[in-house]
């Protein structure tokens, strides 16, 4: 298996799949495209049809975008969505939330492991992103998170799905109230967590972009 992703530091869809592809326990090949480059657009169609990553290419098989790189690996995986099927359902639908939606977190938080500030404010609309996350993230610990301190209890792909946001929260300094803090810090302790931000530490690409 191949994955084609982009800078370690800063792309916060290539760090869902790479953690997918982890959990899954597949040995893969990693391609990483820098992005913002002139060649990055070419450079990223040449394997992924959207001209996005990631994309995990699995015997001349293209599959891209984040949601479906999770479909795909949890098809024949050791399972990577919960076992229960009430959680299962919540558990899409949180990562499907994440997936769509918290725009103003996106736009004015953007993930760039460099970064160790808070914003000097958070505007309404990114302030309702960030409650509406503690919300998801206390209220699934608290009513399915019982057998372990991930979401759904042990690690599955909603918790892949909210890693990026993990690192935003401990890179801009947000606090969080409740079960939410805890497992902001279980996730930040997880070892491929660690493994993805050591690996950026090593990057020397720089995006002035996402110097907010
Ligand atoms: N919905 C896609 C989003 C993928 C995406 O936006 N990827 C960015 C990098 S984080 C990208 O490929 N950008 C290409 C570019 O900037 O040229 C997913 O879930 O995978």
């Amino acid at each position: 298996m191949k994955l084609i992703i982009a800078n370690k530091t800063y792309s916060s869809w290539s760090l869902r799949a790479w953690l997918m592809l982890k959990a899954s326990g597949h040995t893969f090949e990693e391609i990483c495209i820098l992005l913002r480059q002139p060649d990055t657009h070419s450079q990223i169609l040449r394997w992924s049809p959207s001209g996005k990553v990631p994309c995990l290419i699995d015997s001349g098989i293209a599959v891209w975008d984040s949601l479906a790189i999770a479909e795909y690996l949890a098809e024949e995986s050791p399972p990577l969505w919960p076992l229960d099927g009430a959680a299962r359902a919540i558990a899409r639908s949180v990562s499907a939330e994440m997936h769509s939606g918290f725009q103003a977190l996106r736009n004015q938080m953007p993930m760039n492991l460099r970064r160790a500030a808070p914003l000097a404010s958070h505007s309404p609309e990114l302030a309702a992103d960030i409650r509406r996350i503690e919300q998801i993230w206390n209220e699934s610990r608290a009513q399915h998170g019982s057998h372990g301190r991930f979401l759904f209890g042990s690690y599955s792909i909603a918790d892949m799905m909210f890693a990026p946001v993990c690192f935003r929260f401990d890179s801009y300094d947000v606090r969080l109230h409740g079960a939410a803090q805890d497992y902001l810090q279980t996730m930040l302790a997880h070892p491929h967590m660690q493994e993805w931000k050591e690996a950026a530490a090593d990057e020397t690409s720089v995006i002035p972009d996402y110097d907010v």
